[in-house]
Formats: C-alpha cells, sequence, structure tokens
C-alpha cells in the first residue's frame, strides 16, 4: 500500500493511506537513503510504501519514495548529523513576529538560506499583529518591505483577529505547506485559525521570559479544509545550518545572487576584498546592512552557539 507519513515520533509513524484511512507504521530491517546522515530516516512528508501487518491495525514501512525536498537542520546534540524537519514541501512559511517575542532577522535569514539550498519557495507572515503598538508596526513594515523585495511574499496576520487570513488561504491553496518559527509565535493557533475543526493544542506564553512552552512536540501534518496541507511544527530555539558551504552561501541571498559577477575578483567572498560590488551596494543602502551582517555571521559561522535570539 502507498500513504503519507504526516506524523512521526522517532519510533512510529502515522501514515495516511488514499482511502484516508490512517495507520500507525513502524520500520522494520533496513531502508534505502538517499545519502543524508540524518537522526531520522523516515520524516513527515514522505510518500511510503508499507504493509500491514498479519492479523494486525498496524503496518511495517518498506521503502521511501523519492524526496522532491526535504527542510533539514543540524541536529542539536550530533554536530555531524542531521534532522529532516519535513519532505515534499511546496511552501515553507516562516511564523515571526516582532511582539511576544520579537523574531531576530538572524533567525528569519537563516532559515531562508536554508529553503533557498534545496529550491523550496518561502513566505513569511508577521503574527499577533493586533499587539502591535505604533514602533512594532513600524519596525514588521520596514521588514516585510524588505523581504518583499527580495521576492519573499510577507504580510502581517493575526490568528486572533482573523487579520491577514484570507491572504495566507489564498498563497497556501493547493500546496503542501510548512510552519517553522519559534516556541510561541502562533504556528498552532494559526492552523486552528485556518481551520477551526482542527483543534490542535496551542501553549501559553510564560510570563517571565515571554517565551513559548514548546506545546507542539512533534512535526504533524493536517489536512485543512480550503484545500492544502500544513506542517505544523515544534517550535524551533536556533535554526543551524545544515551542511552550508561558505563558497555557495552568498547564492543563497537574491540580493547578493545578482550582484556577484560585477566583483572584481571571481572567487570573491565579500567580506574584504577590494572591488567587491556587494559591499559597495551595502555602502549605497542597496543592500539591506543586517541582511549583509548576517551574511558576515553565517560566513564566519557564528550564527547559532550565542542563542541571542531566544
Ligand atoms: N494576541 C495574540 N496572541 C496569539 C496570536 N497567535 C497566537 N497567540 C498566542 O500565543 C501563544 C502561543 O501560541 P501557539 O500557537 O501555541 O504557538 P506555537 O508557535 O505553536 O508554539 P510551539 O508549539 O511551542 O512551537 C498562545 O497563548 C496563543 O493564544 C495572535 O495572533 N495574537
Ligand atoms: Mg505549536
Ligand atoms: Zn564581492
Amino acid at each position: 500500500m502507498h500513504g503519507k507519513v504526516i506524523k512521526s515520533t522517532g519510533s512510529w509513524y502515522i501514515v495516511l493511506d488514499a482511502e484516508g484511512r490512517q495507520w500507525e507504521c513502524r520500520l522494520r530491517g533496513k531502508i534505502r537513503l538517499d545519502g543524508l546522515r540524518s537522526t531520522n530516516p523516515v520524516a513527515v512528508g514522505d510518500n511510503v510504501v508499507f504493509e500491514q501487518e498479519p492479523g494486525k491495525a498496524t503496518g511495517v514501512i518498506k521503502q521511501i519514495d523519492p524526496r522532491n525536498n526535504v527542510i533539514v537542520r543540524k541536529s542539536v546534540n550530533l554536530s555531524k548529523a542531521s534532522h529532516i524537519i519535513a519532505s515534499n514541501v511546496d511552501l515553507a512559511i516562516v511564523v515571526a513576529t516582532v511582539a511576544l517575542p520579537r523574531t531576530s532577522t538572524g533567525f528569519i535569514d537563516r532559515f531562508l538560506v536554508t529553503a533557498e539550498a534545496y529550491h523550496i519557495p518561502a513566505a513569511l507572515v508577521f503574527n499577533k499583529c493586533d499587539l502591535y503598538g505604533e514602533a512594532e508596526q513600524q519596525d514588521a513594515e520596514t521588514l516585510m518591505a524588505c523581504y518583499n523585495g527580495l521576492g519573499y511574499t510577507s504580510f502581517a496576520v493575526s490568528a486572533k483577529t482573523g487579520e491577514g487570513l484570507d491572504r495566507l488561504q489564498d498563497l497556501m491553496q493547493g500546496k503542501i505547506c510548512l510552519f517553522a518559527g519559534h516556541s510561541g509565535v502562533g504556528k498552532s493557533a494559526l492552523v486552528n485559525a485556518l481551520d477551526p475543526s482542527l483543534n490542535v493544542r496551542i501553549g501559553a506564553i510564560s510570563d517571565v521570559h515571554n517565551k513559548g512552552k514548546h506545546t507542539t512536540t512533534f512535526a504533524e501534518m493536517h489536512r485543512l479544509s480550503f484545500g492544502a496541507w500544513i506542517v505544523d511544527t515544534p517550535g524551533i530555539r536556533e535554526f543551524a545550518l545544515y551542511d552550508m558551504e561558505t563558497e555557495t552561501l552568498a547564492q543563497r541571498f537574491p540580493e547578493m545572487r545578482s550582484l556577484m559577477s560585477q566583483c572584481r575578483f571571481a572567487n570573491c567572498t565579500h567580506t574584504h576584498e577590494p572591488g567587491c560590488a556587494v559591499k559597495q551596494a551595502v555602502e549605497d543602502h542597496a543592500i539591506a546592512e543586517w541582511r549583509y551582517a548576517n551574511y558576515l555571521r553565517m560566513y564566519n559561522n557564528e550564527d547559532w552557539s550565542y542563542g541571542t535570539d531566544d
């Protein structure tokens, strides 16, 4: 039988078959892997071949279909291994907010770089816009204007008031989408707001640290009644880049990609070289200074161990 993995806890998987039945499946024996050293061989979004266990209501996964793409991050404990957050994603949506707690651009940019590396279209929503005062509104608008200019659709939403949800539905229609972001930004609340029949568990924000409480513990795919799929993921503290090469990093920044050929040196790293078109563009304010600063941080591998974000 064929099905799609919609939930995984690491030791068992929920597989949805073509008739809409859900099967609790396990892995047995060897599974062909595609060269990724990951801590989880089967990920949410995988299309799999499985067999019913004789006389039982459970199944065994036999094979994983080739993946169109994966969203990967470095495993927290095993620095050499990767963790596949989800596979076969059509649109990755960063859920950010400038209120309670503000999402850093470092986090956003690391996520976007990863999406670029796997050629997955990405968008951003700034949630909790019902809480924004004048300063936060201004802050969000500046960020959204920049990201829109780079080709990442960005707009404000509120899971609480419903603002922006029509637009979000239009964006997601017919696609397998993924929500990523820190704990407490409202990923699960947005899933519920998009389809109130789902009733996904949401958590409180801690009073002391203004952080979420890691309410969602495993990635899970939900079918939305208007015709889309959403992978709701656990909040991530840090999005450590997996296997990113410094030589190709600039290509993951759309605003640098288009300028690089004008640098004096073909192997310009855009960090210190004379005649660098990227540095010139930063000086001319054609490239946002903070985007360039995030590039340098990623280039120097300074991006994840300090935990300033969260
Ligand atoms: N005012 C306001 N509060 C919101 C909004 N969206 C979510 N919240 C609140 O933020 C808190 C966290 O929401 P969740 O949906 O659990 O956040 P999450 O991103 O799924 O968090 P994790 O599952 O821990 O990663 C809850 O108390 C929500 O009620 C919003 O648009 N406006
Ligand atoms: Mg959640
Ligand atoms: Zn350069």
